[in-house]
């Protein structure tokens, strides 16, 4: 009997993957807690019924279809998760992806790309790079494009998806030729029990990858050092360690493969040793950039994007001139240390996607003269990090529910003024940075919107918040012009 699939949330990813359904004939119904979302998937011939009504045909669902934004267990289990499992003996709860990856050419490979921060810009980055080689890749996944806005049948050389842990609960035979890691540190404890479980549910990406197969894994964190050393152990899949510090680097050396830092360069080592069954004993060595010399993507953390992705693509066998352009061209993605402007000699930079403490520590590092908006729906992840960062920063605004957090832990150490609302925030941070003038060495003061907080409380979603930034910043030029400014 044919399946009928359940499809729970009719966001992005779940009407992208009904519609599919829908078009190739599958027996399907659907449903969101949205109103106006179920009514636009009526308008495209999906069967919407309410779960708790009589008429909802439990009888013959299978398998549900479930939107990575609604829990099955923390904060708390969705009703309707609840209600299937009670109703349906050997229920089977996967999401898109897993059914994209089902219905997919068996021959186009998946790179998957995870971690707690910078996948995003990875995964973009790897994009560019396989644009740039003229090949055919599809980006999707967490980054904002749901999977199926491919068509999984078409001729392609390959995916490319940012997957994120909320995803990858639900993918029980996802098979990625490259997984990528790029660090864990804490994220998201309001979904998982522990720091651990929110890993382990990341590490989900490599249980059915082989010795085949590639790990890309960035090791500049401690729990992605920790796997890594524990893959070697186990002999999984090939590792790719990257690293772009002093710190770790000894390791890539020692492992013969990989990316690793020396002096200010970054440099691939390559063992032909390691490819299976391949009989040479070849290293080669080749130095790749400079440490932080891409004119837009700044900071230690984009030098640990970059060497990712050149991992990822190196290992899929793009040419290393291709590789090269491709980075290159690359001009980095919204709200992810995003230049917006320069108003007289004040850099305004949109960093609205660090909506945790690492991210924030990211940014911060990237910078020097820094009049630094923070704040909104703190997630627990010890602000008190970055503290030994904060000679860079001149100022702190304040915005959001966390104001007190923030100021009970940085006031002592650097002013902080509770400005409340992104508006005000940015108009009195403009106006520091004007009268505070130019940092050591005559470095242009920077207006850094980097919350380290998520951003619920005020917006819709940290991209909201990004583009009110941005209008705020233009609305600021635009005065200033008319005042007969530059
Ligand atoms: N819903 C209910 N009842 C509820 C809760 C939600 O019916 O109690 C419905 C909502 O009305 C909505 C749908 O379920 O229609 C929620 O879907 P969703 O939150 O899963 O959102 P999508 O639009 O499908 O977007 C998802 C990802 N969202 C999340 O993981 C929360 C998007 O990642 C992803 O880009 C998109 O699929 C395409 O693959 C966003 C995200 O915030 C960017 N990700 C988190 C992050 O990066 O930190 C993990």
């Amino acid at each position: 009997m044919m399946p009928c699939y359940f499809i729970m949330g009719l966001g992005r990813s779940g009407f992208s993957a009904a519609h599919w359904l829908e078009k190739q004939g599958y027996d399907l119904v659907a449903w969101d807690d949205n109103t106006t979302l179920r009514e636009k998937a009526q308008a495209h011939s999906i069967k919407v019924v309410d779960p708790f009504e009589a008429d909802f045909p439990w009888d013959r669902v299978s398998t549900l279809i479930l939107s990575p934004g609604i829990p099955m267990s923390l904060p708390s289990p969705h009703p309707v998760v609840t209600m299937a499992q009670e109703k349906v003996t050997s229920l089977e709860i996967i999401n898109d992806m897993e059914l994209f990856s089902r219905h997919k050419r068996r021959e186009t490979p998946i790179i998957g790309i995870t971690g707690t921060n910078g996948k995003s810009t990875t995964t973009a980055w790897l994009g560019e790079i396989f644009r740039s080689s003229g090949k055919k890749v599809g980006v999707a996944g967490n980054i904002g494009i749901p999977v199926f806005d491919f068509d999984p049948s078409s001729f392609m050389d390959g995916f490319v998806w940012e997957i994120s842990s909320y995803q990858l609960e639900n993918m029980p035979s996802f098979h990625p030729r490259i997984a990528v890691i790029t660090n864990f540190t804490p994220d998201h404890l309001d979904r998982y029990k522990s720091e651990i479980e929110y890993y382990k549910t990341k590490e989900k990406i490599l249980q059915k990858m082989t010795q085949d197969d590639w790990l890309v894994i960035g090791i500049d964190s401690e729990p992605t050092l920790r796997l890594f050393n524990q893959l070697k152990s186990m002999g999984k899949c090939g590792l790719f360690p990257v690293s772009v510090t002093d710190v770790t680097s000894p390791y890539v050396r020692e492992h013969g493969m990989g990316i690793y830092k020396e002096h200010q360069r970054i440099k691939m080592v390559f063992s032909s040793r390691m490819i299976p069954n391949e009989k040479k004993s070849e290293t080669t060595l080749w130095d790749l950039f400079s440490l932080g010399d891409h004119p837009r993507l700044k900071g230690v953390h984009n030098d640990e994007n970059r060497a990712c992705a050149f991992g990822a693509a190196f290992l899929f066998g793009v040419p290393l001139d291709d590789i090269e352009m491709g980075i290159k061209k690359f001009q980095g993605l919204p709200h992810r240390s995003e230049y917006i402007a320069q108003i007289r000699d004040v850099l305004f930079i949109n960093d609205s996607k660090a909506t945790n403490i690492e991210a924030a520590l990211k940014s911060l590092n990237a910078y020097d003269a820094i009049y630094w908006i923070a704040g909104g729906v703190y997630k627990g992840d010890h602000i008190a990090r970055v503290l030994p960062l904060l000679s860079r920063v001149k100022e702190v605004f304040l915005i959001g529910q966390s104001m007190q957090i923030f100021e009970d832990c940085l006031a002592s150490t650097v002013s902080c003024r509770r400005s409340g609302t992104l508006d005000r925030a940015v108009r009195e941070a403009f106006n520091e940075a004007q009268t505070m003038g130019k940092g050591k060495g005559g470095t242009k003061p920077v207006v850094l919107l980097a919350p380290g907080c998520a951003s619920f409380d005020q917006f819709r979603d940290f991209e909201e918040r990004g583009n009110v930034f941005k209008e705020l910043v233009m609305r600021i030029k635009e005065e200033t012009k008319q005042k007969g400014d530059r």
